[in-house]
């Protein structure tokens, strides 16, 4: 089954977001097999240099989702403000157009993320009012992994410009498997170096790329594990909720995951300001309770 043929199961509306960020996906995929990794000179609103391919991939998505007709308001992590584009549209979407950039320029593999949510407009909205989520994998493969409501599935980018399921129901069980974000943290907050010494001492298998897309894809595709990234007060939590933790938590929790920003699940959390971070850990059930316990004193 190829990505279209899928959409056909889709809400129409929904399914022209859906392929909108596709279609991006698709022009981005071209960009960053050949484009320069060199700064664009900026920042963006979170003090992060921007790269060339940061604000060329920002500029593909916006492209899209104006052409997809059905998006009222869209919001990236590279710009301040959200930007309306088809006034009553009935969707709003908010996306990192290349999450992990600076891992470009040593080939590490880097991704696209996405949520889609009804109406206009994110404050006051919580990630579990999203429609869908996904997010793009550019690595030795180029793959589209989205999730609307049921089990997330994966295609992958052919030679064609088609996209042929690969996966077609991602499930997350439990296993020893884990991915520490900010470990700089851990000279501060005493109790994450305690389940990082829980960890090791029990045998679980360290893989951290330091791109949380491929990270969080290797949980979804391996069915186990998990990622975190909490903070301290010196090395606070830098991801964001809205154009990270919120899309990615909807995408592991329809997989049979759970979510926490150390309180609740991530989707429950409200968004207050378009730049807001998040602690957030997402994995199998069992190990984001392990976090919450470890983590809450
Ligand atoms: P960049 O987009 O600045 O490369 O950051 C990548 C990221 O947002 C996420 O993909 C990683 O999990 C996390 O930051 C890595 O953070 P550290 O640089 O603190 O390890």
């Amino acid at each position: 089954m190829n990505l279209p043929d899928y959409l056909t199961k889709i809400e129409p509306e929904l399914a022209k977001v859906i392929a909108a960020f596709a279609e991006a996906v698709k022009q981005i995929d071209q960009v960053i097999r050949t484009a320069e990794t060199t700064s664009a000179g900026s920042f963006n609103t979170s003090g992060d240099e921007q790269l060339k391919l940061d604000i060329l991939s920002d500029r593909i998505v916006f492209a899209e989702l104006e052409k997809s007709g059905v998006v009222s308001v869209a919001a990236s992590e590279e710009q301040s403000e959200e930007k309306v584009l088809t006034k009553g549209g009935p969707f709003s979407a908010a996306f990192d157009p290349l999450d992990g950039s600076s891992l470009v320029d040593v080939n590490l593999a880097v991704g696209t993320i996405f949520g889609i949510w009804p109406g206009a407009g994110f404050i006051g909205k919580s990630g579990k009012e999203m429609l869908a989520a996904g997010y793009a994998i550019y690595g030795p493969r180029t793959t589209f992994t989205v999730a609307v409501d049921t089990n997330p599935v994966e295609f992958t980018l052919q030679q064609d410009g088609t996209f042929k399921m690969t996966i077609e129901k991602l499930e997350i069980g439990e296993g020893k498997m884990f991915a520490p974000g900010n470990l700089r943290a851990c000279h501060e907050n005493k109790e994450y170096l305690s389940l990082l010494d829980f960890w090791a001492e029990n045998g679980y298998q360290l893989r951290y790329s330091g791109g949380m897309v491929p990270d969080i894809h290797q949980i979804l595709v391996k069915g186990k594990g998990v990622f975190s990234y909490p903070g301290s007060e010196s090395c606070p939590p830098k991801l964001r909720l809205l154009y990270e933790c919120a899309p990615l938590s909807f995408v592991i929790e329809k997989a049979g995951g759970a979510s926490s920003d150390l309180t609740q699940s991530v989707l429950e959390k409200k968004v207050e300001e378009l730049d807001q971070r998040s602690v957030v850990c997402v994995g199998s059930k069992d190990e984001v309770d392990r976090f919450e316990k470890f983590l809450t004193v």
